[in-house]
């Protein structure tokens, strides 16, 4: 539909907070968000992008359980780790919340009681998986078994890893308990049903009506399930973790709402949280329950049905009768393919992934940002790989945007005392080779179309011919000769830093901002946008004249990478795959063993049993817990790099095995002094080697 909006409000999938985020997640849906979100700032819009973290639901708990901490423990961990690293990498959100909000409850618990109070949930008994030695029903991933299809001795409740089939947890053969290994019982248990197909019909009248603007993948799935009919799908669950279902009887005992129903509406609570954060608590309804405003959901193409189909259904429910507080539909859902990595799925159980906060240590967002927006999975599939990101990196990036950045400002601050020389006439604009009209139009277009890698590619073609018409016009040479000559071309050449500063601004966002602040603005670009001082019209003729004066400064934008820094990467990902395809063969894992020692080295390690006194977590690092041990009468102080797998306070009592005489280490300003042994677990944890048996302080015999 191609209809005028006057606002845009951005939603993102909510990532489960049992989890770092990973590239993939960050090339499907976040980037591609904060592109456009940016973008339309640029344009003047109002556009809002909320986002935050899905903290309910089995994937929440079953980490939680592996890890044995609490659910709690679980999502502060992670909420507060990926919204730093969406942070590092420039997402822009106006809002990050938690469904575990007490706004959410609210929300979420209101939906309900309006759809049940008009009675349009359906309630039935159904018998379902039980486990009799922790008295808890058994949601699908609880439930592990031999797959029917390939017999792969594991495959979990919901889904087969191996062959992919989606199961239910009956069809297993040899069902067990993932909590006890127990053979689960069958009982009755009574839950809440929406029944999607009262809505068939007007789900299908929505979807016909975006035939010409959704993308086809999103066309597909959903009417995949039209076509199949739909029926109904239970809203409830038997955890204890989640929002209790808000009805004051034994029925609701001990129910909590389906993860689905309350996560999508965590998209409302969140914008209502926003409103109240800016003192303008009703705000958010002119993004919800105004006509005028454009909502789009980004998420991943696993993701389609709930935001096609079951969000829309929920909220045709709540307005079903209602003469007021009608919620909008979606206008469009952007959804992505997968991005693989190194030609394979992105898989957390094999810990076959780049975390985005760990990438973030070591490269700097933007190149991330280039490399992932060239790689956009906008209707295949697409490959992240790590000489990709070097060769677009030094390519493109460094030698190409970097190269005519530095040449432009170091050479008017070297020759023309860093202020532009003279006016830049539209004949000298015009004589680029770019058609800036039509090359804006298109940019443009590709924007608002959701297609990315052309918007992109569009933006590195003025880069480019902005380079070329540098080298090409040779004012080190021409100064000369003719040293009005390239005056021109410098005041050109500052005029284009100007504009690329502009158009790169969706993607590269802190280079944006370094480029503005090199050209002499005291303001940041981010300032600048937002109090419509700057904007992207402005990047379409010269906007900077005669006698204007930059910082004075420039600098390398963009440092090469070089074959060194990513070989640990490539190093890692041989061993990873290695392991992988030996487990695909079913030879077990690849050993790698390190090169023989003699006995008497061994006897060199002293190895002893120490307990845990003390524990606690090292500031501004992720992985690192410091840990007090008591070994003998000493007390030792060591950092391990175990803080992504236990929580501090778990592992107060243990006793651990530490290696006593290693030299000592300062490790961000704290003193480690020795090493305590760890096993890394198939699913990339690390496990505590713990002693058993009562000699605590007794000499390891080796
Ligand atoms: N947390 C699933 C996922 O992370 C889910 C998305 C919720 S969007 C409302 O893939
Ligand atoms: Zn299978």
């Amino acid at each position: 539909m191609n209809r005028q909006f006057t606002r845009t409000l951005v939603t993102t999938a909510l990532p489960y907070a049992n989890g770092p985020v990973h590239l993939g997640h960050l090339a499907g849906v976040y980037l591609p968000a904060d592109i456009y979100v940016r973008f339309n700032r640029l344009r003047g819009k109002d556009i809002i992008h909320i986002g935050g973290s899905d903290e309910h639901g089995v994937p929440i708990t079953i980490t939680a359980d592996k890890e044995g901490i609490s659910p709690q423990d679980v999502v502060d961990r992670y909420h507060t780790l990926n919204l730093d690293a969406f942070t590092r990498c420039g997402i822009s959100f106006d809002y990050y919340g938690r469904t575990s909000s007490k706004g959410h409850f609210k929300t979420a618990q209101t939906f309900f009681q309006e759809i049940n109070g008009k009675d349009i949930f359906i309630k039935k008994k159904e018998r379902h998986f039980f486990d009799p030695e922790t008295k808890r029903f058994l949601s699908d991933r609880y439930v592990t078994g031999t797959c029917p299809i390939c017999k792969n001795p594991e495959a979990n409740g919901d889904q087969c890893e191996q062959c992919g089939t989606h199961l239910s947890p009956r069809e297993l053969i040899d069902p067990r308990s993932k909590l006890s290994e127990r053979v689960p019982e069958l009982r009755e248990t009574l839950h809440w049903y929406f029944p999607l197909g009262r809505f068939q019909e007007r789900l299908e009248n929505y979807v016909s009506g975006h035939e010409d603007d959704w993308r086809h993948n999103v066309l597909n799935y959903t009417r995949t399930w039209l076509k199949q009919g739909l029926s109904e799908r239970a809203i409830t669950r038997d955890i204890h973790w989640g929002i209790p279902v808000p009805l004051d009887n034994e029925e609701a005992k001990g129910k909590v709402l389906y993860v689905w129903f309350d996560a999508v509406l965590g998209y409302i609570s969140f914008t209502r949280e926003w409103a109240e954060k800016k003192c303008e608590p009703e705000l958010w309804r002119e993004y919800w329950q105004n006509p005028d405003c454009r909502v789009i959901h980004f998420i991943g193409k696993d993701n389609v049905v709930f935001h096609t189909l079951m969000f829309p259904a929920i909220l045709m429910a709540w307005n079903e009768g209602r003469s007021d507080s009608l919620y909008s539909l979606a206008d469009n859902v952007p959804a992505s393919e997968f991005m693989n990595f190194e030609g394979r799925k992105f898989s957390k159980s094999r810990n076959y992934a780049v975390y985005l906060g760990e990438f973030l240590d070591r490269f700097p967002a933007d190149t991330l940002r280039y490399t992932i927006a060239m790689n956009y999975p906008e209707n295949k599939d697409s490959d992240f790989s790590w000489s990709d990101f070097q060769n677009r990196t030094n390519g493109e990036l460094a030698d190409t945007l970097g190269n005519f950045i530095k040449r432009s400002i170091d050479f008017t601050n070297v020759k023309f005392n860093g202020s532009i020389p003279c006016e830049c006439s539209e004949e000298d604009w015009g004589s680029l080779g770019i058609d800036w009209k039509k090359s804006f139009e298109k940019l443009e277009k590709a924007y608002e179309e959701f297609h990315f890698r052309e918007a992109v590619t569009l933006t590195m073609q003025i880069a480019r011919s902005a380079n070329r018409y540098l080298t090409d016009s040779e004012p080190w040479k021409v100064l000369k000769t003719d040293p009005d000559a390239a005056a021109r071309t410098m005041a050109l050449s500052v005029n284009l830093c100007y504009t690329l500063a502009i158009v790169w601004y969706p993607v590269l966002p802190h280079t944006a901002n370094r480029i503005y602040e090199m050209l002499g603005f005291r303001e940041t670009l981010d300032e600048a946008i937002k109090s419509g001082n700057v904007s992207w019209e402005m990047a379409k003729s010269p906007g900077l004249g005669k006698g204007h004066r930059l910082s004075g400064q420039s600098g390398i934008l963009f440092r090469k990478i070089e074959d060194k820094d990513i070989a640990p990467e490539l190093e890692k990902i041989e061993r990873l795959v290695a392991g992988i395809e030996r487990k695909e063969k079913g030879l077990g894992e690849s050993m790698n063993f390190k090169p023989e020692i003699s006995f008497d080295d061994f006897l060199d390690v002293d190895l002893r049993v120490a307990t845990v006194t003390a524990c606690e977590k090292v500031k501004k690092a992720d992985k690192l817990l410091k840990l007090q041990l008591k070994v003998g009468s000493e007390t030792r102080q060591v950092l391990a790099g175990i803080a992504q797998s236990y929580a501090p306070e778990s592992i107060i009592g243990k006793n651990v095995i530490l290696v006593a005489n290693l030299a000592e280490r300062t490790i961000r300003g704290e003193l480690s002094q020795g090493m305590i042994l760890a096993v890394e677990g198939n699913d990339g944890r690390l496990n505590l080697v713990e002693a058993q048996g009562s000699g605590i302080n007794g000499k390891i015999v080796q």
